[in-house]
């Protein structure tokens, strides 16, 4: 007796089976999840691998830098010519492989002075090259744009000894900068 009723309730397990298995929308939904999950570990997993080091690269190397500026004008004393002004310059260059439009971006000194911020007008910089802001006044190329400063010894922007010369894109965000603070040599190389 104790087998047949042990059959009897086989029997009934096996008559209920279907009816007790989860309909079919929850085998799609468990099935989703198990399809899911891999994704979402190989995106962590993605982000891991490249969040340390994006950051570290945009940080040692900024698609649009300072290379060098140039802040004793050659020849003594600077006499405030316009083209001694124009022997103080400051450089920018495109480091990307693909033309930047500096429209509205800034250069300026380390001064608060409203009248030291040179802002570029309608400006591509090509791939790779490298942009010459000059002090003084000039006609603007593809190459050397002009800040268009006179007045003699006051209107030269880069002091002789320390500043700080700052890039900023359209939106006012800090691109580069660069410091330097020594009269030994005429110009700080940036890189
Ligand atoms: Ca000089
Ligand atoms: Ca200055």
């Amino acid at each position: 007796m104790s087998r047949c009723a042990g059959k009897t309730t086989l029997m009934a397990n096996l008559h209920r089976g279907p009816a007790v298995s989860p309909p079919p929308h929850l085998f799609q939904l468990e099935d989703s999840k198990v399809r899911v999950l891999p994704l979402a570990l190989s995106a962590a997993a993605l982000a891991v691998v490249l969040v340390p080091v994006v950051p570290a690269q945009a940080a040692a190397l900024p698609a649009i830098q300072l290379v060098k500026v140039y802040y004793d004008s050659p020849g003594s004393p600077d006499n405030g010519a316009n083209s001694s002004l124009n022997g103080e310059y400051a450089q920018i260059k495109n480091t990307t492989r693909k033309a930047v439009s500096l429209k509205g971006w800034t250069l300026r000194d380390k001064t608060s002075a409203a009248d030291h911020v040179y802002t570029f007008g309608a400006f591509t910089l090509g791939a790779g090259k490298t942009v010459t802001v000059r002090t003084g006044k000039g006609t603007d190329t593809s190459a050397i744009r002009y800040w268009g400063r006179s007045g003699g010894t006051f209107a030269y922007i880069w002091n002789q000894t320390a500043d700080t010369a700052y890039v900023r894109n359209a939106s006012g965000k800090l691109i580069d900068s660069c410091s330097y603070n020594s009269s030994r040599v005429a110009y700080k190389s940036c890189l």
